[in-house]
């Protein structure tokens, strides 16, 4: 199924026709050069164009008032003079003869997205629209936006569509505080939104949008807010803030249709935002959020004032909607000491709604700060010189292999569409044949095997070589297999491997205490406390039969780990009766397909086939089918996930929630 790219080139009439300092960074070009970049890229070529229209009266009163639309429509007709009185009663808002026209284009082409993909006409999709619409309420225009399109397009789905639940992703730099205002007291409408916020000194400027501003009424806990205190937030303080906040309430709301308020403000050298998310980044929300809603998302455009940065970060998010592997992530560190407090307190002001944040710190009073520090002299003059010394790398291509999924497969089974089968060579290369054989076999070892670990071999060549991106194969000692694997892709010298395995197997000791190999192990047994830093063991009470608790460990350990050590190569391996259900196995094979530019290589043991077609589908790209709502997991499931959290973020830098000294002391 295709991905929808929805753009007309008449919404750049829409201009500002006097000098406005606060307005004049929302230009046309933002969406010329972001549409250019897709055609250059070959983007375009690949989505499916869809038309705009022009939305209905009807459509804009489903959030906005007659009044205010009353008004707007009659600045078609007026003077500029009178436009830019029109203008001055709105906070940072500029109107043009052709706004009203343009707006309702802006509204119509994100409503074309919400039922093209909602009718299952394409899979997922972005509209490329001005104005933005966030900012934007119910009785006035503001911050550049005119008509809420996002807020207007999850009414309008759940009307049209009769869905209960709608996932809004503000990722845009600026708080959607219109969105907000729209569904705070509705739990049908998740909000999640970070902003820059500075303690309440940027723009807009409103208490409520700190992070206990949680929601009202029965939307109480369904607005989640993540103020950002401080410029300069990294790729790692945003992809956290997904790992820690948004992607396990998203998985517990479980929602059938995910809106992106797609703004790219947050992104490196944009004059608005001053954070350095780099474009790449942005493959990897996108990704992140694709196996949720059976893979419904809907990015709609907002902010992103850098002409090459937006351009660039557009790029990044509609490749990784039509399922191209994601890059390697860039520049990851640790968390920011500010991201940390923040991510730390909107965790603790939901830890009463979602069940996710049941174990989240309580704070100490008076340990987090509250108020503005004034920048030290020094440090003022080295963020004015960062502004001007913004420069980053243009991301490197993605290239797609040539082959998505390969299969190994025993002789008589069948090879699930759509992937290609390997075919098990005859002769295997004489030096293969002999190391496999000193290495694994004793003695001369029986034929088959080791022709099978021969066929391994070259199937992880061709993944080195970026001939293949992944695949599975099914294999009849799943020790031995694991074990020639990792030997064989650590042999280069920068190749990491990311071993996940799910179930009780015993993980062949020779493969840990490796720094190149990190081991994950998702279990039911009891613990024999691992101390390696590359082996852990996250034992669960109902082993990977449960589905919170394992959701918990993929957001709260798995990914956080595997980004940090960013693998060259993801080996999945499913252990004898794993038990895992099919659903979760693919949300798994999705997620971690983040990683290592997709390069997955799933082993399932024989015996366990029959989960071949459902991992052969998700490594082929196709969303994860929705695992429902999530109950509470259990209370010693998230103290076991909480006490690897903590006893391992030393090591692991992305695995903190909390800045440094600010748990109270008697939960350390
Ligand atoms: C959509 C968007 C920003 C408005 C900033 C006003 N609006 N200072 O990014
Ligand atoms: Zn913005």
């Amino acid at each position: 199924m295709a991905t929808a790219l929805i753009y007309d080139g008449e919404m750049t009439s829409h201009k500002l026709l006097w000098d406005d300092p606060l307005c004049d960074i929302e230009v046309p070009d933002r969406l010329t050069v972001s549409y250019e970049a897709l055609v250059r890229s070959g983007l375009v070529d690949r989505c499916a164009s869809i038309p705009v229209r022009e939305a209905t009266e009807e459509e804009i009163l489903l959030i906005h008032s007659e009044e205010y639309l009353e008004k707007v429509k009659k600045t078609p007709h007026m003077s500029v003079e009178e436009l830019k009185d029109f203008s001055l009663q709105s906070d940072a808002v500029y109107f043009h003869p052709n706004s009203y026209h343009c707006a309702k284009l802006a509204l119509g082409a994100s409503l074309q997205l919400v039922d093209h993909v909602m009718m299952g006409k394409v899979k997922n999709g972005m509209a490329l629209v001005r104005p933005p619409g966030h900012h934007s309420m119910r009785d006035a225009s503001c911050g550049f936006c005119i008509f809420n399109n996002v807020a207007i397009a999850a009414q309008y789905a759940k009307q049209t569509y009769g869905i209960q639940r709608v996932l809004i992703v503000d990722w845009d730099v600026h708080h959607g505080q219109g969105v907000q205002y729209c569904f705070e007291d509705d739990p049908s409408v998740l909000y999640f939104s970070w902003h820059r916020y500075e303690h309440s000194t940027f723009w807009p400027n409103l208490s409520e949008s700190d992070y206990n501003a949680v929601g009202k009424d029965q939307g109480a806990g369904f607005t989640v807010n993540l103020p950002w205190n401080k410029v300069g937030m990294k790729n790692s303080d945003f992809l956290s803030a997904f790992c820690h906040v948004l992607m396990p309430v998203a998985y517990e709301f479980c929602p059938e249709l995910v809106l992106v308020s797609a703004g790219f403000d947050a992104g490196i050298g944009d004059p608005e935002g001053e954070m350095c998310a780099t474009p790449d980044v942005f493959a990897h929300l996108t990704h992140l959020l694709m196996n949720l809603a059976g893979g419904k998302v809907c990015a709609v455009l907002e902010g992103g004032y850098n002409l090459t940065s937006l351009s660039q970060s557009v790029c990044q998010t509609v490749q990784t909607l039509l399922g191209d592997p994601n890059p390697r992530p860039e520049n990851l560190d640790s968390p920011c000491e500010s991201a940390l407090e923040s991510i730390h307190c909107v965790r603790r002001a939901h830890k009463q709604y979602w069940s996710c944040f049941s174990h989240a710190a309580d704070l100490l009073e008076g340990q987090i700060s509250t108020k503005p520090i004034g920048l030290a002299k020094e440090e003022e003059e080295s963020t004015v010189k960062k502004k001007e010394e913004c420069v980053w790398p243009e991301p490197p291509k993605r290239v797609a292999p040539l082959v998505r999924t390969a299969v190994l497969l025993s002789g008589d089974s069948v090879c699930p569409g759509g992937c290609e089968r390997l075919p098990s060579s005859d002769h295997p290369d004489p030096d293969v044949v002999n190391e496999l054989r000193q290495n694994f076999l004793q003695g001369d070892g029986d034929r088959e095997a080791l022709s099978a670990l021969a066929d391994l071999v070259t199937f992880t060549e061709k993944m080195e070589k970026n001939e293949i991106c992944n695949g599975l194969a099914v294999v009849r000692d799943i020790t031995l297999a694991v074990t020639c694997v990792v030997r064989q892709v650590t042999k280069a010298p920068n190749n990491r491997v990311l071993v996940v395995c799910v179930g009780d197997g015993e993980v062949p000791s020779n493969i840990t205490g490796d720094r190149k190999t990190l081991v994950v192990q998702i279990c039911s047994r009891e613990t024999k406390q691992s101390n390696c830093k590359f082996y852990i063991p996250v034992c669960l009470k109902k082993g990977c039969s449960d589905l919170s608790g394992f959701i918990q460990a993929v957001f709260g350990l798995l990914l956080p780990m595997g980004y940090e050590f960013d693998p060259s190569l993801v080996l999945l391996v499913r252990m004898p009766g794993s038990e895992v259900c099919d659903g979760m196995w693919q949300q798994l094979t999705g997620l971690l397909q983040s990683l290592a530019k997709g390069h997955t290589l799933v082993l399932i043991q024989e015996g366990e086939n029959t989960c071949v077609g459902p991992t052969a589908s998700s490594l082929l790209g196709n969303p994860a089918p929705p695992l429902g709502r999530l109950q509470a997991p259990l209370p010693q499931d998230v103290e076991e996930i909480e006490r690897l959290r903590l006893k391992l973020q030393g090591d692991w830098k992305l695995l903190q929630t909390t800045a440094p000294g600010a748990q109270r002391s008697d939960e350390l």
